[in-house]
């Protein structure tokens, strides 16, 4: 014992000594974070009601990771906007009739609701969404790889503060540019692959396993719903014996108390794929654990529309 730790010390010398004379002595430096941006890696934090994240970058194969250390729910969802529209047009005139429309929902005012949503732009219908992460419970991270073509988008989360009113009025919403440059990064190895379609649902072959899965979504066809918006995929892990109708409830941010923090007990949402159009394919990572999952859309009546599958691993 004594003398192979011996043998261990004068190794350890011998090997400082050698790197302390030699002009090669070997550096561990960090990439910068243009390296990172270069190679498709974004970090995206939540800490309050924000997005920290790179305001520009590397168009292609970009795998989002956000680090969600807030207390509420968040999800990313990047629009790609139309030629010669910015966050200030959003700012003038997509915010105010979202949040107008939101304040007559929760007093129980529909037709004034519904006067509200009428004055929306009609350049706010040719936004495209691009993908993004699924729903993230506080303390999680989310990771989905998404292609982002060159262009303005804006990054952003619609889910409701304890107030009623909108992530997107709090702080979360930010301009990024992306460049025509691509990134390095190629789309990744999947494990599973679910599909998704307005007429037949969310589909998937076989289950994913147990431990670390790569999940390709692929959007069979993409239409918009009674909320505005279309389907996506969120993998949610729920405990035994809480009811999934609660959870179907509160997707629907047309609910006055739908996609409004506090999210309903008993469910931990675990990431997945935000919007994306007809034909696109995005990618994300979870970890998996022995329980209950659910994969469904954010959308009002999930299951009535197939949006909605259920999985157990043992
Ligand atoms: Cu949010």
């Amino acid at each position: 014992m004594k003398k192979s730790l011996l043998i261990c010390c004068l190794a350890f010398l011998i090997s400082f000594c050698t790197n302390r004379n030699s002009d090669e002595v070997a550096t561990f430096e960090t990439p910068t974070l243009d390296e990172l941006l270069r190679q498709g890696q974004v970090a995206v934090q939540t800490k309050g009601m924000e997005f920290l994240v790179a305001d520009t970058l590397y168009s292609g194969w970009n795998t989002i990771s956000y680090q969600n250390q807030s207390g509420e729910v968040h999800f990313v969802l990047m629009d790609f906007y139309p030629e010669g529209k910015t966050i200030a047009d959003n700012k003038r005139e997509v915010l105010p009739p979202f949040e107008v429309g939101m304040k007559k929902i929760i007093e129980g005012n529909m037709d004034e609701a519904i006067a509200a949503f009428g004055n929306l732009p009609e350049w706010f219908f040719s936004v495209q969404y691009h993908g993004g992460t699924g729903l993230i419970s506080p303390g999680q991270t989310a990771k989905s790889t998404i292609f982002l073509s060159p262009g303005l988008y804006l990054m952003e989360c619609y889910v409701k503060a304890a107030n009623g009113e909108w992530h997107t009025s709090h702080g979360m919403i930010k301009q990024i540019i992306v460049r025509d440059t691509p990134t390095s990064m190629a789309a990744p190895t999947a494990s599973t692959s679910i599909n998704i379609l307005s007429t037949e649902g969310i589909q998937m072959a076989t289950p994913p396993g147990l431990g670390k899965q790569v999940m390709e979504v692929n959007f069979q066809d993409q239409k918009v719903y009674e909320h505005f918006v279309g389907h996506d995929v969120n993998l949610i892990r729920y405990e035994d014996g809480v009811s999934l109708d609660s959870l179907q409830f509160w997707l629907n941010w047309m609910n006055p108390t739908g996609l409004r923090t506090p999210a309903p007990k008993g469910f931990t949402f675990l990431g997945g794929m935000n919007n994306l159009g007809e034909g696109g394919k995005g990618y994300f990572e979870a970890e998996l654990t022995p329980g209950n999952y659910v994969l469904i859309s954010e959308v009002p009546e999930a299951e009535k529309k197939g949006l909605f599958t259920k999985f157990q691993l043992k």
